[in-house]
């Protein structure tokens, strides 16, 4: 890894530069100097970002020779390529910081990098594919519409283009809900049952409790995060009610109710020690996501060394 520094310019310089550069709101680009410490940081987020797009292609792929039908069919298949090219944008953004991209993947499988906590939950039923795109791709938006704003250039650019594909995402999911609330009473009663095993694990998307959160306050001063871990999941608990009420749902929180002098809702407190489990690899399907990242790794052996092989041709002949 390599930090830019011109001859004849001192470190103190540099770090003025890069300081005034966050404080006028204007962009980090990966040729100017940075501190190690935000380049870690990034790396660390962006990483962990690129593998949940690329994990999280597997709960919704569950039901790809399931769909109920060919529109349907055809809709859950566009989502989950786009997934795919969330990752791939988010890893092309992780080697803008002299990240390695094998090497980002070798750490994911080997239990060395995390990616989101809520691909670790099996999808048991077809309705788990709309509410994946209601609540997750929703949670995804309101946690990812702000890093569109991030401090590092090409975090943000790639997240203006992520959250257009993640609002359709949102969007089918919540159609697919709205059609099966149309149906019958057994097909009401699936969707419910799949909202209430989702609605806690979205929640947790947003990490843990800001006084419990070691990352947040210095993401917040280099403008890499932009709102808090507890800001955005009242912000999304505040969007989602009016969703679920239009949608015929509840959510399985007893607490939930409007708070007419916050002018939000007040809720109950995620199960931590769950979390906490999950992202330490205890969750319920962890080791069979690692386990289908890992072969589709070594499956793909050959056609990286073709590629490989294939670049180093034309350079030789160019
Ligand atoms: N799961 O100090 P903080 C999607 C870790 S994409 C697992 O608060 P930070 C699209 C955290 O890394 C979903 N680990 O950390 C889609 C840290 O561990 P470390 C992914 C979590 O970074 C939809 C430790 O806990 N989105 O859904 C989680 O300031 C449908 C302490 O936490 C992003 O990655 C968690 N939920 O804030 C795809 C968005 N939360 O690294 C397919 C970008 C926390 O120190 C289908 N990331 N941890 O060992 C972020 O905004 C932030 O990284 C947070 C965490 C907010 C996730």
């Amino acid at each position: 890894m390599t930090t830019s520094q011109p001859a004849g310019v001192s470190e103190a310089d540099l770090e003025h530069l890069f300081d005034r550069t966050i404080a006028d709101d204007a962009r980090i680009e990966p040729r100017d100097w940075m501190p190690d410490g935000y380049r870690k940081t990034l790396i660390r987020q962006v990483a962990q970002h690129a593998h949940s797009e690329i994990i999280g292609m597997q709960p919704e792929g569950n039901w790809l020779t399931r769909a109920p039908s060919l529109r349907r069919k055809a809709i859950l298949m566009a989502k989950v390529q786009d997934e795919a090219g969330h990752g791939l944008y988010l890893y092309s953004a992780a080697e803008t910081l002299g990240a390695d991209r094998v090497d980002l993947t070798v750490k994911l499988i080997e239990g060395k990098q995390k990616y989101s906590s809520i691909f670790n939950y099996p999808t048991l039923t077809y309705a788990d594919v709309g509410t994946i795109g209601w609540l997750v791709d929703g949670a995804a938006i309101c946690n990812q519409v702000p890093l569109c704003r991030s401090s590092f250039g090409p975090y943000a650019r790639a997240m203006i283009r992520v959250c257009k594909e993640e609002s359709f995402h949102q969007r089918q999911g919540y159609e697919l809900l709205a059609t099966m609330m149309r149906g019958t009473d057994e097909q009401r009663a699936m969707v419910q049952e799949s909202v209430n095993r989702w609605w806690w694990p979205a929640l947790m998307m947003f990490g843990p409790p800001d006084d419990k959160s070691p990352n947040t306050e210095q993401s917040m001063q280099w403008k890499i995060k932009r709102h808090t871990n507890d800001e955005l999941r009242q912000r999304f608990v505040d969007m989602s009610m009016p969703q679920a009420k239009a949608l015929g749902v509840t959510f399985p929180d007893p607490d939930l109710a409007w708070n007419e002098e916050r002018g939000s809702y007040d809720f109950g407190e995620p199960d931590w020690n769950e979390f906490t489990e999950v992202i330490t690899g205890n969750g319920a399907a962890n080791a069979e996501r690692i386990a289908n990242r890992r072969a589709a790794h070594e499956d793909g052996v050959w056609v990286r060394e073709a590629a490989m092989a294939f670049a180093a041709r034309n350079e030789e002949t160019n």
